[in-house]
């Protein structure tokens, strides 16, 4: 153990332990701007800088170490004008008009700035010009880049896709896309977790907002809005609500106070996706066992990106099942047009989604399933625009059919949640049987790269999940070296799955992650039908349109070719 002073109080810590560690295990606050647990610990902001009793310049907490008899103070006046001038050089090369920001009052400068007192700024701005393309659903703001390398970090160490770089040279030097390119030649999958980890509004979505409003003002128009599963376990964090009050319910009493004609459940269709991915599962089984080579989840388009990037020859392996998204949409426009007696072409189909990938998705096929996506924070500056009063939201119900879904399509907002939910109903489909429930619960968890083994009516199933396209890649290495074999294997780009997606509300610690997580599979167990095949509107929309999973008009409306 090492023993030191942080602000007269001794404290003994582990050798190896940061200032800033030692300081926060007796409750001192230090602030951070660039840092990031374990993933950016490079003090680059200077923001965390302490003084340390007989070291004549302050020091960075985030990355020095607890040293024999050290004594720090975390708050001097030394400490308090270093980290103000630090902060104030900062925001001389950033664009500080906080008041157009989407990060304003969510934004870790901007609060800095407003602790430290900083009400002047000594220091003439110099901004970067800026050529986005405010069409890419990512839209990077140059002027407001802090050149934290937070996003590099989590682009090469997490997702080892690096989009982002240190580019050009001396007072030049800035964070720009990978060799200046153009955004859109690189192989960016939109996951968005540059975005979540970004802590001003350098990096945010394309805001769509507006052209959603436009379609619910239109009297000729019919709105429908769907609800994905991981937006209900996030969407109220923002509005400091707590998770049991934060509803899907209460999420459709504000959506109904927007004026939406249509309020039905991404769930709905992730049921759907389960009966058609499901049947096509056990239909390609016989090819996938003689091949050694998997069937892979098609619903992220993230991960759909990022196979045809980095290894198209295995693109012919992802089911053709449309994702839950573009099912909801192709069969809003199909069947629910017909029953509703209505031109599909008045319907105009609101995703609200925890992702960017998804503003993507819907423009790949030319289909117009969907209209327009909003990410879970998108959602949030709706409400504020309208005034909604969250916390005094009344619970109200999805509207039906496309609004009743089950605990399977509630969990595929985690990783793994698709792979169980697909095999509880693979198992039906074998044995005309039910399984337990929880029979597959081995695939859930957020490890990055889990493997499972079962028996499905006398054939041995192995399955993989991963999540994180870093161990992504490491298993589509594993399987093109023929180290391992799947029969069935679900990816998600984001870590965690899309309760962790790249349009989630930003998060300070990783444990919003699993107290996400565990409120879907909360929703799971308390959930009176735990089957797709259950879902009673999923059985009626098969009777009354589709006849049964890979029927030929399944196959027209559900499913997509991918190569
Ligand atoms: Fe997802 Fe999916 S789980 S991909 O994360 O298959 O976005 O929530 O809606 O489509 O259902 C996202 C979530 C979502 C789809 C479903
Ligand atoms: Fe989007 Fe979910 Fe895929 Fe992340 S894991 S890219 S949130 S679909």
């Amino acid at each position: 153990m090492v023993n030191l002073t942080i602000n007269g109080t001794k404290v003994s810590v582990k050798e190896g332990t940061t200032i800033l560690d030692a300081a926060k295990s007796i409750g001192e606050t230090i602030p951070t701007l660039c840092y990031l647990k374990e993933i950016n610990e490079i003090g680059a902001c200077r923001v965390c800088v302490v003084e340390v009793e007989g070291t004549e310049r302050c020091v960075t907490a985030c990355n020095n170490f607890v040293e024999e008899g050290m004594v720090v103070y975390t708050n001097s006046r030394k400490v308090r004008t270093t980290r103000k001038t630090n902060v104030k050089l900062i925001l001389s090369q950033h664009d500080y008009k906080c008041g157009t920001c989407v990060r304003s009052g969510n934004c870790t400068l901007q609060s800095l700035a407003n602790e430290l007192n900083i009400s002047e700024m000594p220091y003439d701005s110099i901004l970067e010009k800026d050529n986005w393309d405010m069409t890419f659903p990512l839209i990077r703001n140059a002027q407001k880049c802090i050149k934290c390398m937070r996003c590099v970090q989590i682009c090469d160490n997490i997702q080892e896709m690096h989009i982002w770089d240190v580019v050009n040279t001396g007072s030049r030097t800035t964070v720009n896309v990978r060799g200046n390119q153009n955004i859109r030649e690189t192989a960016c999958t939109l996951c968005g977790q540059c975005v979540v980890n970004c802590p001003v509004g350098a990096l945010r979505e394309r805001d769509d907002v507006g052209m959603v409003l436009d379609a619910v003002e239109d009297d000729e128009v019919i709105t429908v809005v769907q609800v994905a599963p991981a937006v209900r376990t996030a969407w109220g964090e923002s509005f400091g609500l707590s998770k049991e009050f934060a509803t899907a319910k209460r999420l459709v009493g504000g959506l109904r106070k927007i004026g939406f004609d249509y309020i039905f459940d991404t769930t709905f269709a992730a049921d759907m996706t389960i009966m058609e991915e499901g049947s096509e599962f056990l239909e390609r089984l016989p090819e996938i066992k003689e091949s050694g080579l998997p069937m892979f989840t098609s619903c992220c388009p993230g991960w759909v990106k990022f196979i045809k990037s980095q290894y198209p020859d295995m693109a012919d392996r992802l089911s053709s099942a449309k994702s839950p998204q573009q099912m909801f949409g192709a069969i809003t426009k199909s069947y629910y047009a017909q029953k509703l007696g209505v031109d599909p072409e008045k319907i105009f189909c609101v995703s609200i989604m925890p992702c960017l990938a998804k503003k993507d998705e819907y423009t790949w096929d030319g289909a117009k399933d969907v209209d327009a996506v909003l990410t879970t924070r998108e959602v949030e500056r709706l409400f504020k625009a309208f005034f909604i009063k969250t916390d005094e939201l009344e619970e109200d119900e999805f509207d039906n059919p496309l609004g009743e879904s089950t605990g399977a399509g509630v969990i595929f907002g985690a990783t793994g949640g698709v792979m169980e939910a697909a095999l509880r109903s693979a198992y039906y489909l074998v044995t005309k049987k039910n399984p337990e429930p929880d029979a597959f619960k081995a695939v859930r968890g957020l490890d990055g790269w889990k493997e499972a083994e079962f028996d499905l009516d006398g054939t041995d199933i192995k399955v993989a999940v991963a999540s994180g396209l870093g161990n992504t890649r490491r298993l589509m290495n594993a399987i093109k070296k023929g180290e391992v074999h799947y029969d069935f294997v679900e990816i998600m780009s984001c870590p965690g799955g899309c309760i962790n997606g790249g349009g989630q509300p930003f998060k300070d610690d990783a444990s919003m992650v699993e107290e996400r997580r565990n409120v879907l599979y909360g929703l799971d167990k308390h959930n009176n039908i735990r089957f797709s095949h259950e879902n009673p509107s999923v059985i009626k929309c098969y009777e009354e349109y589709f006849e049964k999973p890979l029927s030929h008009k399944s196959h027209e409306i559900l499913h997509v070719k991918h190569v």
